[in-house]
């Protein structure tokens, strides 16, 4: 509603100014002869250019200070720290620059505008001048970009070989996780096992996949390396982990990657924000169809120890969905049945027979 009222202002306000300049024109027409007209109506478009630098500075100060908190979000990752490093060299670089020609722009309009008694001078061209301006910022942008390189090539580099596997998948409309299990490795998939349970399309007959597990938020030790392996089952989706300074495209057919290391957990966050309802969540960027808004997931960054509590007590998705195991070929039931723990199971009913 306070967007509508200012809106509803601002318009009025331009019609205002507008409808003067026309009457200070309609004036001028009457009164005096074609040169004091063009005269008069130069100095209202200098005066215009003036109010229109105040105002746009006004605006700009006041939005960068009240949104401040917006753009300055907290980091929670390693590379983070480089990425946001980065992005304030940049800002001042190209910021003092925007601000001085800006602001040159207008005083110039102004400044020269048209005036009986001035001339312009004849100044063709000053060679000198000319190599300052094309060298100076052709040196501060090859900076800039090859620090943005530097960062970049860090950034994508290869994950270290113990780093904390997990698989993201994106799909119309959320995030489906999926963990290696103890052997560290993720089994095969094919779009085509794809079924209303096996949303993964995880191929049991892949040895890899029996101990694999899925999970519905993703738990992430502290100070670990973490890769994640990103994939897409129907559409464009792009993960997005804000404080991680993390965003990746998730493409169907054509599985992506990204590798970080968070360091600080949940709880210290919510420490350090004095906000008990902090969450990091993982959010798609990539308008991905109706639901798009509804695509977020629960992060749970924790200390090593509690990490790999919860691991242990995760069971493997065979284990949970016994049925499956008519997709294991004969020769690997046995190997199956116990690296997804169903044996254990077994034991415990029989147990529980016996008694
Ligand atoms: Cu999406």
């Amino acid at each position: 509603m306070f967007g509508l009222i200012v809106g509803i202002g601002v318009i009025l306000l331009v019609v205002i100014i507008f409808t003067i300049f026309r009457i200070l024109k309609l004036i001028n027409v009457a009164r005096s002869s074609n040169k004091k007209r063009v005269s008069s109506s130069n100095k209202v478009n200098a005066t215009l250019m003036l109010a229109f630098l105040l105002g746009a500075a006004g605006l700009f100060t006041w939005y960068s200070v009240a949104e401040y908190d917006k753009y300055t979000i907290p980091i929670g990752s390693d590379h983070g720290i480089a990425v946001d490093e980065m992005f304030w060299i940049t800002m001042l670089a190209t910021g003092i620059v925007f601000i001085i020609t800006q602001v040159l722009l207008f005083i110039f309009a102004y400044k020269y505008r048209y005036q009986e008694d001035k001339k312009a001078l004849y100044y063709p061209d000053n060679s000198k001048l000319e190599v300052v301006w094309t060298v100076v910022p052709a040196i501060v942008l090859a900076t800039l970009v090859f620090g943005g390189w530097k960062v970049w090539t860090d950034i994508t580099s290869k994950a270290p070989e113990d780093a904390e596997v997990v698989e993201v998948m994106g799909y119309q409309f959320g995030w489906a996780l999926r963990y290696p299990g103890e052997d560290g490795n993720l089994g095969n998939y094919d779009y085509r096992l794809i079924d209303a349970e096996n949303m993964w399309g995880m191929d049991f007959t892949d040895k890899a996949s029996f101990d694999d597990f899925t999970a519905t938020e993703l738990h992430i030790p502290k100070g670990k390396p973490i890769l994640l392996k990103i994939r897409a089952r129907d559409v464009l989706h792009s993960v997005y982990i804000p404080e991680f300074r993390l965003k990746q495209d998730a493409v169907p057919g054509m599985p992506t990657r990204f590798w970080f290391v968070p360091n600080k957990t949940t709880a210290e966050m919510k420490d350090e924000l004095n906000n008990p309802d902090f969450e990091y969540n993982i959010f798609c960027a990539e308008v991905c169809g109706q639901g798009h808004f509804a695509m977020r997931l629960r992060i749970v960054v924790e200390e090593p120890e509690d990490y790999q509590a919860w691991k242990t007590t995760q069971k493997s998705w065979l284990q949970t969905k016994p049925d499956y195991l008519a997709k294991v070929p004969q020769n690997l039931k046995e190997v199956a049945i116990i690296s997804s723990g169903m044996d254990n199971d077994k034991v415990k009913n029989s147990e529980a027979n016996n008694l």
